[in-house]
């Protein structure tokens, strides 16, 4: 079939709005319709070329909620007409991982989706007006999910299945930010009642960290962030002390924070990507007990440091992907908590734009003007 689709043909450059030539679902595969998509920083990470594992060219986005339109054969947990959500990082319940019940990290399909490839290893997407070659015209996946594309292929065991009342132009940022920034507190770090925590980076993350804080009943709630746009939405979301680097000076984050925690964070969390923040983020952690989690996505070749007395004297230094929650299994429960009224989506979503208007949405983000724009097709 055809299918409209923003296509990344190479780093740095705007996407541009194409017709591709989408191959049908396999065996184990299913073709989704994606109704909406949210853009996420890392989708602007892969784009900006400094990924290791992005390749070029490829259909990105991995924020989305859409209808099942047709399954391949075998698959027996999904039907067309089936609401879901894209998962980035799948759930078999077979693969060593998904067996230990220690993580979340799916391994049954990950070298593939890394490589922009379908389980088989081949691609479902190529663009025939390249003019290039057969053969030549093929369309890489992203994060396996590939949502900036009006009809995807996933895997099955990459879709969580969820309740058909909820709105795909909200429910598609807990297909990455909400359960990432929520469940990074829940699942991961299991914050306790009463916990001060910190928070760096107060965007589409970031805000979703501080109201999973507040949702456990964390008692200090402490923002940093070098944009004091970002301070209004934050106290909405819980915040209860704001730190901004660029007045306190950046080498005094660390003593401001031991300042109002008497002594040191019981938890922190890093939702920049920057190596130096993810260091202040430890080093802003209670001796003896305080846990740090990295979320932000660093650029290849960034490597973190600090001395290793940090961890000597009891600090704790762990990172969180899709927030440790196990997509098909915490997912649907997520979008029961938004319909619920338990957790706020809405004031997230800043802006909505159709297809055409993508790049925008990405221009508002290195802008820090949006928190989630998302793309409604
Ligand atoms: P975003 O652009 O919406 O927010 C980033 C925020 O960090 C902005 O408010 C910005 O002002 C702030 N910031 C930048 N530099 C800073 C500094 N030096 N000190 C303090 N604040 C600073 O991005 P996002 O969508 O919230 O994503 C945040 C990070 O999380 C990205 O690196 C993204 O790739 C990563 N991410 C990781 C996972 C995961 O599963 N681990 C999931 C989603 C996103
Ligand atoms: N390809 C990147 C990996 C980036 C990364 O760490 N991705 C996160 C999700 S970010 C969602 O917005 C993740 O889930 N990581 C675990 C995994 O298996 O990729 C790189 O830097 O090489
Ligand atoms: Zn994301």
């Amino acid at each position: 079939m055809k299918t409209r689709a923003a296509v990344a043909w190479e780093a740095k450059k705007p996407l541009t709005i194409e017709t591709i030539d989408l191959e049908g679902p396999k065996p184990g595969e299913v073709l989704v319709e994606v109704m909406a998509t949210g853009i996420c920083h890392t989708d602007a990470y892969t784009l900006s070329g400094l990924d290791s594992e992005g390749k070029f060219p490829a259909i990105l986005g991995h924020e989305g909620a859409g209808i099942v339109r047709e399954v391949g054969a075998g698959v027996t947990t999904l039907k067309p007409g089936d609401h879901v959500i894209p998962l980035y990082t799948p759930e078999c319940r077979n693969c060593k991982s998904c067996l230990s019940r220690r993580t979340n990290l799916c391994t049954a399909i990950r070298a593939t989706q890394g490589q922009g490839v379908m389980p088989d290893g081949t691609s479902r997407f190529r663009c025939d007006s390249t003019g290039a070659s057969p053969g030549a015209n093929t369309v890489y996946h992203y994060m396996g999910c590939s949502t900036f594309s009006n009809f995807t292929v996933l895997p099955e065991i990459a879709l969580a299945k969820v309740r058909e009342d909820a709105p795909f132009d909200k429910i598609c940022y807990i297909g990455c930010g909400v359960t990432t920034g929520i469940g990074a507190v829940i699942y991961t770090a299991k914050v306790w009642p009463g916990a001060n925590v910190v928070v760096f980076g107060l965007g589409g993350i970031g805000l979703n960290v501080l109201q999973g804080a507040r949702m456990v009943g964390a008692d200090k709630i402490i923002g940093v962030d070098i944009n004091p746009d970002k301070r209004a939405m934050a106290e909405k979301f819980g915040m209860t002390h704001f730190i901004n680097p660029n007045e306190v000076g950046s080498d005094k984050v660390v003593q401001a924070i031991l300042d109002v925690t008497g002594g040191g964070a019981d938890f922190s969390f890093d939702c920049t990507g920057n190596v130096n923040v993810m260091r202040q983020a430890l080093e802003c952690c209670h001796r003896g007990w305080g846990e740090s989690i990295i979320i932000g996505v660093a650029e290849a070749g960034r490597e973190i440091s600090t001395r290793p007395f940090q961890l000597v004297t009891g600090r704790v230094w762990k990172g969180s992907a899709f927030g440790g929650a196990r997509g098909r299994t915490d997912v649907p429960k997520i979008v029961d908590w938004y319909m619920e009224g338990k957790i706020n989506i809405d004031d997230l979503i800043t802006h909505t734009m159709p297809l055409e208007d993508i790049n925008h949405g990405f221009d508002l983000m290195h802008e820090g003007k949006s928190i989630r724009s998302v793309v409604v097709y």
